[in-house]
């Protein structure tokens, strides 16, 4: 089962539902004001997306997106609100800091993307997020923390996430079977919060003119590379204005593991790209 606790439990019971089941909803993450003025934002914008036009980094990820799903990348540069109240979301940071924090110095933004499952749009192929880092020996502890955010509702007509709970825990080449798949059905304003080990897809979409739109977004340990090259995406002269922890996420920040024998990267000039923001040296 995918658990479902409201936005203002306790984060180590977020944290303990996440770790056993592998994903959680979190009902009421987005107050109603938050999605209506998000959609207001940000849905013209994906709306303007023509997936038959656009291409990819290669035909195989073509495919997994199909011509049915419109996209928004860079968010950040689109939406103050996607920063104030997405990007920075306190649940982000609780989990993150008791998922991801034993593992790295700091976190970061791996991927923040609007996603627009058309009808049509098939189900994508079972996969684990994580496994984009490939070459990362394996078993290895959690390096991402991932979900989908609604900005409409997710039913199981419309494209809803389907998800495979309990499957951080398998080891190998276990592959899931259809009936261990779970619809994260959920209301606007809800999320799935999901670990980077656990099976799951974007669901079909059998309507004939609904539209499902939520973020899709995840935070890695900051010592691997991004998904969404989030600097380029966000240049300095957009990241100047957002709040010290936004441009942090974003990637301005290096990875300092100094205190626990590691080393830094990501630096400019030795120094954090931040403190060259704030000096308007970059
Ligand atoms: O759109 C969804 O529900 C899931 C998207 C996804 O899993 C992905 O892009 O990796
Ligand atoms: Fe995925």
């Amino acid at each position: 089962m995918i658990p479902v606790l409201h936005r203002g439990a306790d984060p180590d019971q977020i944290c303990a539902a996440l770790t056993e089941h592998g994903a959680v909803i979190i009902e009421d993450f987005l107050d109603a004001d938050t999605v209506a003025a998000m959609n207001a934002e940000v849905g013209p914008l994906v709306e303007a997306d023509d997936p038959t036009a656009r291409t990819f980094v290669n035909p195989f990820i073509a495919d997994f997106f199909g011509t049915k799903v419109k996209h928004l990348s860079g968010l950040a540069t689109h939406s103050r609100a996607f920063v104030d109240d997405v990007l920075l979301h306190p649940i982000y940071d609780e989990v993150c800091r008791r998922v991801l924090g034993p593992s790295c110095a700091d976190w970061t933004l791996n991927v923040g993307h609007l996603l627009q499952r058309g009808p049509g749009a098939e189900q994508q192929y079972l996969h684990r997020d994580h496994d984009v880092w490939n070459f990362l020996p394996s078993p290895h502890p959690e390096v991402e923390l991932a979900s989908l955010v609604a900005l409409t509702p997710f039913t199981a007509d419309n494209g809803a996430t389907r998800l495979v709970p309990g499957s951080n825990h398998w080891d190998g080449d276990r592959y899931p079977t259809d009936d261990e798949l779970e619809i994260a059905e959920m209301p606007a304003g809800a999320a799935v919060i999901y670990l980077g080990s656990v099976f799951h897809a974007g669901g079909a979409n059998c309507t004939e003119d609904e539209w499902r739109r939520g973020f899709h977004l995840s935070f890695v340990v900051g010592w691997l590379r991004t998904e969404e090259n989030n600097t380029l995406a966000t240049p300095p002269d957009v990241a100047r204005d957002l709040p010290l922890r936004a441009q942090e996420l974003i990637g301005y920040k290096a990875h300092d593991a100094i205190e626990t024998g590691g080393g830094y990267l990501g630096v400019v000039d030795v120094r954090h790209p931040t403190e060259l923001l704030a000096s308007g040296e970059l």
